[in-house]
């Protein structure tokens, strides 16, 4: 039977689900860029360490992982112009290395190294107290190469009369992995993140014989920002499911299998996210879907809201609280219907008003990502995006887009190869061609991500604003003044006539940066009043407005946008990120200006400017 994927958080198909992250997932799968180089150097450094290589050689490659990192140039680029030498700290040897990774995805050094010294060991410097001379004294004398087998040796007290051990460092030792397996435990996971780790499992598990349907549940299915395990759902009958949990459990990113039974299997993914993997029969798969999506809030009023029907609903099926009898509800469709409600999407399943309006069919036609026009936030490598001009527009040809900004970053930003003046005109005639060769399809629109600089001016003088046809307005560097200042200096920016839009308002970044500390209420009060639109930023490492202030500023009376700041061509496939989080905070086609058609979105950014003018 053909494999169907019900997938109802985007109207994405298929065949275009499949393309996401496809050079990410190839990534996982081995395929390389400069960052999986730069995490393989690293490891090699962590590992002669171990091994008790001298200093030097050790920070040599230290050194190139870290440029590697900073290196905004596409490696293969570099490669094929035989150019990797200019990456600092790149002498013969490290290109060699390189050329060899990115040709075979393979290192022969790196794998003799790991003969020598396990990989694995490298978990055990998550350790707090575990350095490498104690790693390599644990592994060489006791055998130890996992966090679960120090932590019996330490509670049988074999560590202490190591060479630099002791009972104190013992004792600290066992403390730390605490510390460790209660971080492991509590760490949520960037939806971009879990998003990765499905697109390679769904990958894996789509030839697998006797799979009927197979969905992610949980949080993820919600689309929630972050995710504290996947959920995943498959339709098969019961003899198929030996065949489905042995495919699970050989997945290539497996760590550990936590449980596995005929129904439900746990297991580790290499970098700690957990995976439920259930399965059920396909006559049972809307109720199973409908409860493993969750929330477990919304759950429970569907449950309450159920009874008052004479109805009781579970993973199984409902059952008719008189009679006895079982109603099975093969479809999600079904359970909603048979409890009277229109189907709510995933969304907004987390037990607010949902379903007092779902029982009323008064939801709201939540936007999505098809009713997203334009993407206006797009960078090139006329600064930092790693592509051509021409190869940007042709993919937002590509994705359906009938009008795109193209936004690189301002002078200011020197790290970003900010463009001076006299660049943006050559630019402009680059989208003038462009602009003639792609009429009728598409529509570039001459736009800047322009600095906000500490004062809260900006990076260009306003001769040189007043000829873009929008502006887009960025706080990048001193995040950290004291919050008055920030406040005041976001204030002037959005205050500016010529600035349309704010671009990633708070700043946040998972894993790396907080929002900033400013007070947002007044500054959405301001962006309300003045008509500057805020950008709810797509990027999965940004977010950004989050869903909680896109709610705030939405009940302020903001308008938005939602857009990818894609640096990459693919990237550009992730408004469906920021779609989803607008959807979360209910927003429709009218709350986002580039759903709007061009004329409709220039007149509205067009109003703005006057606003200000009229003053
Ligand atoms: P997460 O993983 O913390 O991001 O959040 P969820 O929502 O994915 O939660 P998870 O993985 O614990 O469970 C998946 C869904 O299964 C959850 O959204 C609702 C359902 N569920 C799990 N345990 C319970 C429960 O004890 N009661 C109810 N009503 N539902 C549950
Ligand atoms: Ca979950
Ligand atoms: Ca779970
Ligand atoms: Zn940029």
């Amino acid at each position: 039977m053909e494999i169907f994927c019900i997938y109802n958080i985007t109207n994405f198909s298929i065949g275009q689900r499949n393309m996401l992250l496809k050079q990410e997932v190839n990534r996982m799968e081995g395929n390389i860029d400069s960052n999986a180089v730069a995490e393989i150097f690293e490891r090699i450094a962590l590992l002669l360490e171990i091994k008790g290589e001298d200093r030097f050689k050790i920070n040599a490659y230290r050194r190139v992982a870290e440029s590697l990192r900073n290196e905004s140039r596409d490696i293969y680029a570099l490669y094929r112009e035989g150019k990797l030498k200019e990456i600092p700290g790149v002498g013969k040897a490290i290109e060699q290395k390189i050329c060899e990774l990115l040709e075979s995805g393979k290192l022969e050094f790196y794998e003799k190294l790991t003969e020598e010294v396990p990989d694995k060991l490298l978990s055990l410097y998550e350790i707090p107290e575990m350095g490498p001379k104690r790693i390599k004294a644990v592994w060489e004398m006791l055998g130890i190469e996992t966090p679960e087998e120090l932590e019996r040796a330490a509670r049988e007290g074999k560590l202490k009369d190591l060479p630099g051990f002791g009972p104190k460092v013992e004792r600290k030792i066992l403390e730390g992995i605490k510390a460790f397996k209660e971080k492991r435990l509590s760490s949520r996971f960037p939806l971009g993140e879990a998003w990765k780790y499905l697109q390679v499992i769904l990958d894996h598990m789509k030839n697998c014989e006797g799979i009927i349907a197979i969905c992610p549940a949980g949080s993820l299915r919600r689309m929630k920002e972050t995710v504290g395990d996947l959920d995943i759902l498959v339709a098969a009958e019961a003899e198929a499911s030996e065949k489905i949990t042995n495919t699970f459990t050989n997945l290539g990113i497996m760590d550990e299998v936590i449980l596995s039974g005929p129904t439900k299997t746990s297991v580790r993914l290499k970098g700690g996210l957990q995976a439920d993997l259930r399965i059920v029969e396909p006559a049972r798969w809307g109720t199973a879907l409908q409860y493993f999506t969750g929330s477990q809030q919304h759950n429970i009023l569907l449950r309450e809201a159920a009874l008052k029907k004479n109805l009781s609903l579970s993973e199984y099926a409902l059952t008719d609280t008189i009679s006895g009898v079982e109603i099975l509800c093969p479809k999600e469709e079904d359970v909603y219907g048979r409890l009277g409600m229109s189907w709510i999407p995933p969304e907004l399943r987390e037990g607010t008003a949902e379903i007092k309006l779902a029982l009323e069919k008064k939801l709201p036609k939540l936007i999505e990502t098809e009713d997203i026009k334009g993407d206006l936030q797009i960078h090139s490598n006329w600064s930092d995006g790693k592509r051509p001009l021409k190869e940007m527009v042709e993919k937002a040809c590509e994705l359906g887009r009938s009008y795109i900004l193209i936004t690189d970053h301002s002078q200011g930003l020197g790290v970003a190869k900010g463009l001076t003046p006299d660049r943006l005109m050559q630019q402009w005639r680059e989208i003038d061609e462009l602009n003639e060769m792609l009429a009728g399809k598409i529509v570039i629109l001459k736009g800047t991500e322009v600095e906000v600089k500490a004062d809260g001016s900006l990076d260009y003088d306003d001769e040189l604003l007043k000829s873009f046809d929008v502006v887009v307005a960025a706080v990048h560097s001193n995040l950290r003044q004291d919050r008055a200042q920030l406040t005041e200096r976001y204030i002037r920016a959005i205050s500016h006539p010529l600035v349309h839009i704010l671009a990633h308002p708070t700043g946040r970044l998972f894993g790396s940066r907080e929002e900033a500390e400013a007070d947002w209420e007044e500054i959405f009060q301001t962006a309300a009043s003045t008509g500057t639109l805020l950008e709810i930023n797509a990027h999965p490492s940004r977010l950004d407005l989050s869903e909680k202030r896109i709610r705030q500023a939405f009940n302020l009376g903001c308008k938005f946008v939602i857009s990818t700041d894609a640096h990459d061509i693919y990237e550009q496939e992730y408004m469906f990120f920021g779609v989803a989080q607008a959807r979360r905070a209910w927003l429709t086609v009218e709350d986002v200006a580039n759903a709007q058609s061009l004329d409709a979105f220039l007149g509205l950014i067009k109003k703005r400017s006057g606003v200000h003018h009229e003053r």
